[in-house]
Formats: C-alpha cells, structure tokens, sequence
C-alpha cells in the first residue's frame, strides 16, 4: 500500500473503506455502461500527483501565476498530442466535463437564441444537445432530429429540408445513446449548403477515432470536434475541444476566461498520457477488439429474439428493448443485472413512452470489459448470462448461482491499475 493510502486509512476510515468496496466492485464485477472504462495505471498515479496543487489559469506561456514550468510542459505536450491523435490544428485541454466543453462551443461561437440541429434526447442525443431541461436548451434554439424506427437510421433528406427551414448556425451531430456510425459526409453537405458550423460530439467513440476503429469527422472537413477523455480513450475524466485554426482563438476564450477558471492540472497530465498511449499499436487492437465485442454481444440477444434499438450496432454499444422483449423496465432490469454483479444503466429509447427513471430499455457497452482482455467468446457468456437472469428475474437461487460464476470468470480479467 503506497504511504498516502496508509495515512487515509488511519485517518479516515470511512472514506477508506469505501474505495477498498469501490475496487472490490470493479473487480469482482463486469462493467458494462458504455460511457465507463478503467483507466491506465499511469492516469491513477497522476491524477493523485502534485499537479493537483497547482492554479494555472491561462495557457502555455501566458499564465496569471507564477511557477509554471512543469504545467507548461505537459499542456504542451497534451495539445500537441491531442493535434497528432485526432488530425486537427488545435486542440483545448482543460474542459472540465464533457457538458462544459459542448458549452464553451456554443458559448463562444454563438449568440443566445441562435438555432443548433443536434439529436433528439431520447433518440441517443445528450442533455447538452438541448434537452429542454438543460440550460443550453433555454439559452439556444434547438431544432432536433430523429431516427427512423427499425434500423434507426437518419433520415438526411429531412434533416436537410429542416436545416433549409430552420437555418441552424451549428450543425451537431453526435449521441450518447446511439449505436450506429454517422454520415459525416450528409451532415457536412447540409451545413455547407445553409452556412452553419459542422460539430461531432465524439464523447463516447472519442478514443475508437483515436484507435482508427471508428470515422474521423476532420477526414470530411469538420469544423470541431468535442470528446470527453474517460470513456473510449480511457484517460481521465474531462475533457476536449479540437477545431480547425481559424476557431481556436475564440475557442480558447470560451473556456477560459469565458467559462472556467483553473483548469485541473492533474487531469491536463493525465490526458497527456492517454493521448501517447492512444499513438500504440495496443491501443488500436484495443479500439477494434471493442467494436467486435459489441457485436458479438449484440449477436447473442438477436439469436435470442431479443429487440435492440436500431437492430444492432456499429460502435460501442447497444441498447436492448427490456420492456418489450422480457416484461421489465429498464429499472428492474438494470437491477436484476446489478444482483449478478453486471453493471448496466436504464435507458430511454426512441419516444420512450415511459418516464427516464422508469424506462423501456437498458444500455450496454464494451470498452470496460475490453480493457479488461475480454473477447468475443467472452461477450457470448456474456450474453448468456444476461438472458438468463432477464428471463427468470424471480430465481433468486439463479440470480446467486449466477453472481458466483461473474465473480469467478472477473478472477481471470484483471482489473488495470487496480
Ligand atoms: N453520462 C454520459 C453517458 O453515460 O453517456 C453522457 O454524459
């Protein structure tokens, strides 16, 4: 045990225990919420370093405080990591969540009231894409698509015919609940033809770009790019604003001293890492060894009859339709799931008719059990355990058989960093 925990552990034991509970779950227990993953051992260690001590508002170079030369040195070396990994000409560092990165965009390149075309929440958009709730919602004018049922794909000519209607000044595409790829190409000939901004909200593929998994939007002349650091890429939690040169001024504004004040060093380093390990040929296997994990997932509930949003999936993730295909909302499932130690979220699907909390379906994904060294035969034991315990949800002797073979078959993934 290093030194530090030893004086946590003696002075506060509640806090302690809590963390040795908390590893004990990520260990004995398969993560499977697509927006979650197990970070490099190298990123722990960071994120718990002196760079925590340190306030640098500003950027490399020109700071309002003294002593500068290490946080210098890996802002840097970050957004030139970060300029290499994703092909783009600038790179921020310092949002401090993925929210507060979409917000410096619209922030800075936008006036209030302006329109945005971004996905419809329960059709996989984020809460950031405009939900009414959120704040950004009230601040803009949202104009929302949606997918179509079955395959669930976008329907472009109505995007379009809406973009020609609506004159958005920032087209967004992007999700957190989808699990197809997207048409960059389509976005971008719809936002040249009414002269808006093109914007991927990379947060969850951020890292499946990093490894070549997944389509980069700068290949088709994207304007910007958002991801966050700790999903797909595996880094610290935070994160990015990548844009071409001639947003970078007003980018950089947005988030500080627009937004933010001092950006958290620790997490600065700790994406600095990711990004050179996200130049390795391990990280690229790891990038496609998620997608075919995914599949293989998927393929276990098809062959079961099971109803997945969209019929499948083409990155991350999947979303299964609980309510239609075993009489549970996506509560009682995610439930059922975390009594066998997988972990799972409750999900709304496309104009879910029940309430967020009560949803018709749960979400899948993953990076996690990838980082973890897990492989398609995994995903189909995977599958199979889910469909067990979904379709006898009252077996409490099978729910506990079960959680004993999770927390066996965890002993041969060991946890990273853990
Ligand atoms: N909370 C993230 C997710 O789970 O997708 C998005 O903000």
């Amino acid at each position: 045990m290093s030194d530090n925990l030893e004086t946590l552990r003696q002075n506060d034991p509640a806090i302690y225990a809590a963390l040795k509970g908390e590893e004990d779950r990520q260990r004995e227990g398969i993560e499977l919420i697509p927006s979650e993953n197990y970070t490099f051992p190298e990123v722990l260690a960071t994120l718990g370093s002196v760079f925590t001590n340190k306030y640098s508002e500003g950027y490399p170079g020109r700071r309002y405080y003294g002593g500068q030369e290490y946080t210098d040195e890996i802002e840097t070396l970050a957004r030139e990591r970060a300029k290499l990994v994703f092909k783009c000409e600038h790179a921020n560092v310092q949002p401090l969540s993925g929210s507060a990165m979409n917000q410096a965009v619209y922030l800075g390149l936008l006036e209030p009231g302006d329109t945005i075309m971004a996905m419809d929440l329960s059709h996989g958009g984020h809460l950031t894409h405009g939900a009414p709730v959120s704040h950004m919602g009230k601040l803009f004018n949202f104009v929302r698509y949606v997918t179509n049922p079955g395959d669930g794909s976008i329907d472009y000519d109505k995007v379009r015919k809406d973009a020609l209607a609506s004159k958005p000044k920032l087209v967004l595409c992007g999700y957190t609940s989808y699990p197809r790829d997207i048409d960059y190409a389509a976005f971008k000939d719809i936002a040249d033809e009414v002269g808006a901004l093109t914007m991927t909200d990379a947060s969850h593929f951020g890292g499946l770009v990093a490894g070549g998994a997944m389509k980069n939007p700068f290949d088709f002349g994207f304007d910007l790019m958002t991801t966050t650091t700790h999903k797909s890429l595996r880094g610290p939690r935070g994160g990015m604003v990548l844009c071409t040169k001639s947003l970078a001024s007003k980018i950089d504004k947005s988030v500080f001293p627009g937004l933010q004040g001092g950006p958290h060093m620790n997490a600065v380093a700790a994406i600095a890492i990711t990004l050179l390990k996200a130049q390795t040929d391990d990280f690229r296997n790891y990038a496609r060894q998620v997608l075919l994990n995914a599949k293989a997932l998927a393929q276990t509930f098809l062959e079961a009859d099971v109803s997945l949003v969209t019929g499948g999936t083409d990155n991350h993730m999947l979303v299964v339709e609980t309510s239609s295909s075993f009489g549970l909302d996506g509560r009682q499932a995610e439930e059922v799931l975390d009594e066998v130690n997988i972990t799972t979220n409750k999900q709304i699907i496309p104009d879910d008719p029940n309430p967020p909390l009560r949803p018709s379906g749960i979400r899948m994904g993953t990076p996690a059990a990838t980082a973890r060294g897990m492989l398609e035969e995994d995903m189909r034991q995977l599958g199979a355990w889910i469909l067990k315990c979904l379709k006898n949800s009252q077996d409490k002797n099978l729910l506990g058989e079960i959680r004993g073979e999770v927390k066996k078959f965890c002993e041969r993934f060991p946890v990273p960093g853990i």
